[in-house]
């Protein structure tokens, strides 16, 4: 899965792509106001073919099952930057962070990727529910378009200015970490929240290479996949700040419970030829495996 000589210097040039002064201050008043921007990073095309094609053996009816991840199915990899340095690339991208440190005023890190074939038709929630922070909401979510995306292909869901509530933890439903269908419970919670407030959806409609960016307190989730023929690439990176606390609300059964994120990292200078390089993956991707398996367990 390496990378022509052509393409990394593509992925450089466009790394070099950032925004003036004025419209950062424009893309922060969004942000603020709305709890989302859409903005334009200048991904390379050929970046963005380049994960396409890296996943593409795993995705759909593929068989392949990639190794050194921590969680894959026909529709969703996880944290593929282990085994893709396109997808790596694409969390590391110049221009994003840089517009995430603005609207955050600290220094982000991704750490956490999620590619994605088809729509999900994921429920409704805000990312704090599954990484929460001291202080709130110093995470965001990034949703890069690898193809053109349409309503039809089951977009990115979201409600403008729901950003600006309380923080909703398992207990703001009266719901206890760990108690049977918390999560579905959660959900449903927040399904009425949404319209007792009358917030209204917008759809992520986006062309290829473009992304959105959200805070950690907006709601939103996949819309529903309306053309099941159709595909819907694209990767989502999860961002925290670094140098604060990082908790996740379904695992803090009694007591909150800080954890260290898995930092997205480059491992693809010579992946195979360190055996010890690789050997700390191999542990690594396990150690996520199992995290993700109680986390999990903990949403059902
Ligand atoms: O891409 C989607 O359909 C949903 C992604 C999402 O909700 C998330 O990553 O938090």
């Amino acid at each position: 899965m390496g990378r022509s000589i052509l393409e990394t210097f593509f992925a450089k040039v466009n790394m070099q792509a950032v925004y003036t002064d004025a419209e950062i201050q424009e893309i922060k008043e969004n942000f603020l106001e709305y709890g989302f921007v859409k903005i334009s990073p200048a991904l390379a095309d050929q970046l963005l073919q380049g994960v396409k094609r890296d996943l593409a053996p795993f995705f759909g009816d593929k068989k392949a099952q990639p190794r050194v991840v921590p969680y894959a199915d026909h529709n969703r990899v996880q944290d593929a930057w282990h085994i893709s340095k396109n997808v790596y690339e694409v969390a590391m991208n110049h221009t994003i962070i840089k517009v995430l440190n603005e609207l955050i005023g600290m220094e982000m890190a991704p750490f956490q990727t999620l590619n994605f074939y088809k729509g999900t038709g994921q429920g409704i929630h805000a990312d704090s529910i599954h990484f929460n922070s001291k202080p709130f909401a110093a995470m965001c979510g990034v949703w890069v378009a690898l193809e053109d995306v349409a309503v039809d292909q089951g977009p990115l869901e979201y409600y403008p200015g729901s950003h600006k509530r309380e923080e909703m933890n398992l207990d703001f439903f009266d719901i206890k970490v760990g108690e049977e269908d918390s999560y579905s419970r959660y959900i449903q919670g927040i399904s009425k929240v949404i319209e007792k407030e009358g917030y209204q959806k917008e759809f992520g409609i986006l062309k290829k290479g473009e992304a959105i960016i959200w805070s950690a307190n907006l709601l939103h989730g996949g819309s529903p996949l309306l053309d099941p023929t159709k595909t819907r690439q694209s990767q989502v990176t999860h961002y925290y700040a670094r140098g604060i606390k990082y908790w996740r609300p379904l695992q803090s059964v009694s007591a909150t419970r800080y954890f260290k994120p898995n930092w997205v990292v480059d491992v693809h200078e010579k992946p195979t030829k360190n055996p010890i390089k690789r050997a700390v993956m191999i542990l690594r991707a396990s150690f996520e495996r199992v995290q993700d398996k109680i986390q999990s367990r903990v949403s059902r």
